[in-house]
């Protein structure tokens, strides 16, 4: 048998169970072999107050041209979180490449939430995304994210009465982009959250929801790429890998809901990888 690789483009947080510290040990959990690309370093996610960041801007060409030279082939890229425009730059041939091989690309534009970019974030990095994103077979951005990739109004999405035939739009732009499938993650309605998956240009949209927990927990996008990375890898089409992973997520959040005090600090997923560790070869 042959442990599938991934190259896990993202920051490490050493707090706050985000990027790394939830890919790392929920695709090890469900079977393969994560290589990890660190963006950045921090001390916490910036969610906190005063985080410490290391930026590796400087040395993701170095990364690159390493495991070049070692001849290492991925299964998978999957990149999240970036600390500035000129990483896209450098990833762009890294994604190039592994859509030549026939490789799985998500993207997961992890930029804002809740209408805001993430203090880190700059505008310029919302245009970098999107370059990555027209190389993705995979995209999975949330509703704040599908608003600034396209050009759509955040505020004028959330509660309107048309709010899936205007998430339906703005996900098809994607796919013009040249994104290969987009899943739109988080979209509230009441106490269900909602998914909307488009899996082709031809395809109708799905919209797969769970029940929502009143409560921001950081790191939700992450674990929700991290676990439909996963799935995708095991062979399940795009529908399938969304509802299983809708059904892992909601369930860690609400048991995550009755045992931790601070959203900050993440969903505790630990308790639950052994499940992912079962259905390894289901
Ligand atoms: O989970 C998104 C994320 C990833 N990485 C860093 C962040 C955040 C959200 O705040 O700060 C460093």
């Amino acid at each position: 048998m042959e442990v599938q690789r991934i190259a896990a483009v993202n920051d490490l947080s050493g707090f706050g169970r985000c990027s790394l510290t939830v890919s790392i040990p929920i695709l090890s959990a469900m079977g393969f072999q994560v290589c990890p690309l660190p963006t950045a370093v921090l001390s916490a996610h910036t969610g906190y107050p005063n985080p410490l960041v290391r930026d590796f801007t400087d040395d993701l060409e170095g990364f690159l041209t390493h495991w070049e030279s070692l001849g290492l082939t991925f299964a998978c890229g999957y990149t999240g979180y970036l600390g500035n425009e000129r990483q896209a730059d450098i990833l762009e041939p890294f994604l190039r490449r592994l859509r030549e091989q026939g490789a799985l690309r998500l993207v997961d534009p992890a930029m804002a939430d809740h209408g805001k970019l993430y203090a880190s974030c700059t505008p310029g990095l919302v245009q970098a995304m999107a370059r990555l994103v027209a190389l993705a077979n995979v995209a999975t951005p949330n509703l704040t994210e599908l608003c600034l990739l396209t050009g759509g109004e955040y505020a004028a999405v959330c509660g309107a009465a048309n709010y899936r035939e205007q998430v339906e739009r703005m996900a098809r732009k994607l796919l013009d982009s040249g994104c290969g499938a987009v899943v739109v993650t988080g979209v509230e309605s009441g106490d269900i959250i909602e998914n909307c998956v488009l899996a082709s240009a031809d395809a109708p949209p799905v919209w797969v929801g769970g029940h929502r927990v009143d409560r921001h927990f950081a790191g939700t996008g992450d674990l929700f790429a991290s676990v439909l990375c996963g799935w995708l890898l095991r062979g399940k089409t795009l529908e399938q890998a969304v509802r299983k992973t809708v059904e892992f997520v909601c369930r860690t959040t609400a048991a995550t809901a009755e045992w931790q005090e601070n959203g900050q600090d993440g969903i505790a997923f630990e308790p639950f990888l052994c499940e992912l560790s079962e259905a390894r070869f289901l």
